[in-house]
């Protein structure tokens, strides 16, 4: 019978600290619960940030996965499968775009986002080779590689892993002025999380996204939107972009992909886009391979018929109501979308880390985000009564 500590220490003892986790050692999990070594069960408030929109081993995804696990698990794309031509047409048929490249992380979606706008930079545009640019945004998340991390405006990120990618611009988060400015002939595109989950779910200023997409248009400058946090129905949409009526050029999807049941990610785009990758550009070994494709394919189909995004618009409105009745010494103000919300609290309030601690007492799991804001982001199949259940205990804790 393996104990939290036993595992604490083992983690501890033969695991890079590259986490400051919660001490808490999951071994089951089923919808919006989660249970630890000793039986104790938590409600999940961040689904793995985002990616358990569908709630935990859902079992239609289960089912999915041990079918095809057993059947045909991969074959590199050296061969064709019969899972990606269908999770192909099934994505660009719910998005609405002419094609797709499937991939695993969301940082390797975003790498290859990357690629094929400068690509698309240089043998459609016609920019100089080498001198493409890409504008991004102050507290952007988009992944962990050299190249991402070399355009992160979190210091943390960028410390010790130099040299640094050239190439990209970086402009504040909301302001469209700084961004026109920006923008010259060798501007490729623009990369922005139409909500910027690390830093604590941040929504941009109405009509920041409407205009800077009409200034891509103006300037052939492709607007590339990372839905791989904000995307299938976090933010009461099926995309974030939609809630400003825009339409990028190409969107980076990852994460409730899969419904947190394997790493799916891809990028959709047009043919004039994705259409730069000639065979052997571009690629990975487990890109697009049938255990992914066949559970994506599950994952996407749970979001439209459970109504996700419905439910999280619907239950995410009346959360963030109730939220802002509490009178609590500790919160400066709340923000989101949907049932993705920041608790903001005050400076004085000694970081959001203890009061994380404090809901895990009560049996929620929450994680707090740039020292001062909790997180909230719960499976999407979350009912209303589970909701009043944690509500109480959040009122409880931020008003004690
Ligand atoms: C960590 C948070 C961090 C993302 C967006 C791309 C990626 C992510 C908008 C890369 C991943 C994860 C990564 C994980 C913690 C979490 C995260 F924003 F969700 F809170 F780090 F900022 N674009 N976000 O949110 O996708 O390669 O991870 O599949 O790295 O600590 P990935």
């Amino acid at each position: 019978m393996t104990t939290t500590k036993q595992c604490i220490e083992m983690e501890d003892r033969y695991g890079a600290h590259n986490y400051k986790p919660l001490n808490v050692v999951l071994t089951k999990g089923a919808g919006i619960w989660v249970e630890d070594v000793e039986g104790k069960k938590y409600m999940d408030f961040l689904a793995a940030y985002s990616a358990v929109n569908q709630g935990h081993c859902h079992p239609r995804l289960v089912k999915v996965l041990q079918e095809q696990s057993a059947r045909l698990a991969l074959t590199s794309r050296a061969f064709r499968n019969d899972q990606l031509p269908f999770l192909a047409k099934e994505l660009c048929d719910l998005t609405g775009y002419e094609m797709m490249l499937p991939m695993n992380s969301g940082g390797e979606a975003v790498e290859t986002a990357i690629k094929a706008a400068r690509k698309w930079c240089y043998k459609v545009k016609g920019v100089e080779k080498d001198k493409a640019e890409i504008i991004v945004c102050s507290g952007n998340f988009h992944g962990r590689t050299t190249t991402i991390i070399s355009f992160s405006t979190d210091e943390q990120y960028k410390d010790g892993f130099g040299p640094l990618t050239p190439g990209f611009a970086v402009i504040p988060y909301g302001d469209v002025e700084a961004f026109r400015k920006a923008v010259n002939p060798n501007t490729a595109a623009f990369l922005v999380e139409p909500i910027q989950g690390e830093s604590g779910v941040v929504v941009p200023t109405e009509g920041f996204l409407k205009e800077c997409a009409e200034i891509c248009h103006k300037n052939r400058v492709l607007f590339v939107a990372d839905e791989i946090q904000s995307g299938l129905g976090r933010t009461g949409k099926l995309f974030a972009f939609q809630h400003e009526n825009i339409r990028p050029d190409m969107v980076i999807i990852g994460k409730a992909l899969s419904g947190g049941m394997y790493p799916v990610s891809a990028v959709v785009a047009s043919r004039e886009i994705l259409g730069v990758f000639n065979p052997g550009d571009h690629g990975s070994t487990y890109g697009g391979n049938p255990i992914a494709c066949a559970v994506a394919r599950e994952a996407l189909k749970i979001i439209i018929e459970e109504k996700l995004p419905e439910r999280s618009a619907k239950l995410g409105e009346y959360l963030i109501k109730k939220l802002r009745t509490i009178q609590s010494p500790y919160v400066d103000f709340y923000r989101g979308k949907g049932l993705w919300i920041g608790i903001v609290l005050k400076k004085s309030a000694g970081g959001a880390r203890r009061f994380c601690e404090a809901l895990q007492e009560k049996g929620i799991l929450a994680k707090e985000t740039h020292e001062t804001v909790i997180r909230i982001a719960p499976p999407l199949i979350i009912k209303k009564a589970e909701l009043d259940w944690a509500f109480e205990r959040i009122r409880e804790v931020l008003s004690k």
